[in-house]
């Protein structure tokens, strides 16, 4: 009989959560109009015309129609300022949207101004309109192209509008509705408007962090670069986590990202036992705040030294007793034994190895073992009954008592 030796690791796996894009500016029109500025056709609040739809988000939105139909001869804006410059060639203004507006002769469409509201120009979704007005445009009187008729299947769309176009450059959002002199219906309804690309934000790379150390007690650090893609600088006013085992860097940020410009900042993950961690960076930043969360992962693996003195012999009947030294491992200055050993079976050194039990001792009985001219068994620690396969054994040999 001779001993055999296992080395002991643990592995976890780490699952992530993307990183949620940031939007400069959200609103569900729900607690407040979102910054809107209307003029008489357009109502803010919950949606009560017998013609009209629910809510998207209950219980507010914008609509032309909210009470009742809408009136003719109507041409309403709905006009938003945020005073931010368009910083991305991706930037978009997104929305939900019903209508229900007399085909060709009523319609409602999108236009941006950048010269501070003096003039105006269309902006088209993907996708596009669904008409051009038949009847003089009422707003302007041109021929525009527009929302007209009814939504898709009388359901809620989502509007994509680029307006990466604008870069560098202060739009005004106008979503404008008219209607001609005759026939009306239930309206134009509009509800979670997002902007994004515009304003001051920052952006992440990578957006999540996952850390690896291969023995506890050792650490290793990851940077996280903090984009500012925009032309202003973008303040930092704070940047947060709960774990010990991470410490951030940020020396050299002096409180702000400067534009068109990366910070990295350092991130170090020293664990001081095995297990997963799980974490969040909390950076908030901008003007006005936004927070921004990034997620942190560690996965803290440890060695253990050999499992030795591994004794077999035959039991009562055909059982077989195994009996070995107990791992005791010292992790930064604590000694830690593993919770369980996992005991495999082989009938060949080469496997496959057939996890039998695990046991909370260092001993165990194989019941009932049929005697073989050659066995092996191979223990590992373990911190869990039923461990996975141990990726770090050294593979020894043994053989039946008789
Ligand atoms: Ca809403
Ligand atoms: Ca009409």
């Amino acid at each position: 009989m001779k001993a055999f030796f296992a080395y002991f690791t643990l592995a976890v796996g780490i699952v992530l959560a993307p990183l949620a894009a940031v939007a400069t500016y959200h609103n569900n029109f729900d607690s407040d109009n979102g910054g809107w500025v209307a003029d008489a056709a357009w109502q803010w609040g919950s949606p009560t015309n017998p013609n009209g739809p629910q809510a998207h988000s209950s219980p507010n939105v914008w609509a032309v129609g909210l009470t009742r139909n809408y009136d003719d001869g109507v041409c309403g804006h709905l006009d938003l300022s945020l005073g931010a410059e368009v910083y991305s060639p991706n930037a978009t203004l997104e929305f939900w949207y019903w209508y229900q507006l007399e085909q060709n002769y009523d319609g409602c469409n999108v236009k941006v101004s950048v010269d501070g509201g003096n003039t105006w120009g269309l902006v088209v979704p993907q996708g596009g309109y669904t008409g051009i007005t038949t009847g003089a445009w009422w707003c302007n009187g041109n021929h525009e192209p527009v929302w007209t008729g009814i939504t898709s299947g009388m359901q809620w769309q989502y509007a994509v509008i680029p307006i990466g176009g604008f870069i560098n450059q202060t739009p005004i959002f106008r979503i404008e509705m008219g209607s001609d002199g005759s026939l009306d219906y239930a309206g134009f309804f509009l509800d979670d408007v997002s902007i994004r690309g515009v304003g001051v934000e920052l952006n992440f790379e990578p957006p999540s962090l996952a850390f690896d150390v291969q023995d506890v007690g050792s650490d290793t650090t990851r940077s996280l670069s903090l984009l500012n893609e925009t032309r202003q600088s973008i303040a930092v006013h704070s940047v947060s986590h709960a774990l010990q085992a991470f410490t951030v860097d940020t020396s050299g940020l002096n409180g702000a990202v400067q534009p068109h410009s990366t910070y990295q900042m350092n991130l170090t993950f020293a664990p001081t036992a095995i297990g997963s961690y799980l974490d969040t960076l909390v950076i908030v930043a901008g003007q006005p705040d936004s927070v921004y969360r990034i997620p942190l992962s560690g996965e803290a693996e440890i060695l253990l030294p050999p499992v030795d003195s591994l004794v077999i012999k035959r039991g009562t009947g055909n059982n077989m007793q195994l009996n070995w030294a107990a791992i005791t491992h010292t992790i930064s200055g604590r000694p830690f034994t593993p919770p369980y050993y996992v005991i495999y079976g082989a009938t060949t050194v080469a496997g496959p190895w057939v996890p039998l039990d695990a046991s909370p001792t260092n001993s165990y009985t194989h019941v009932q073992f049929v005697l073989q001219p050659e066995y092996f068994y191979r223990v590992t620690g373990a911190t869990e009954e039923g461990m996975r396969e141990n990726r770090k054994s050294q593979i020894g040999r043994s053989e039946p008592g008789r």
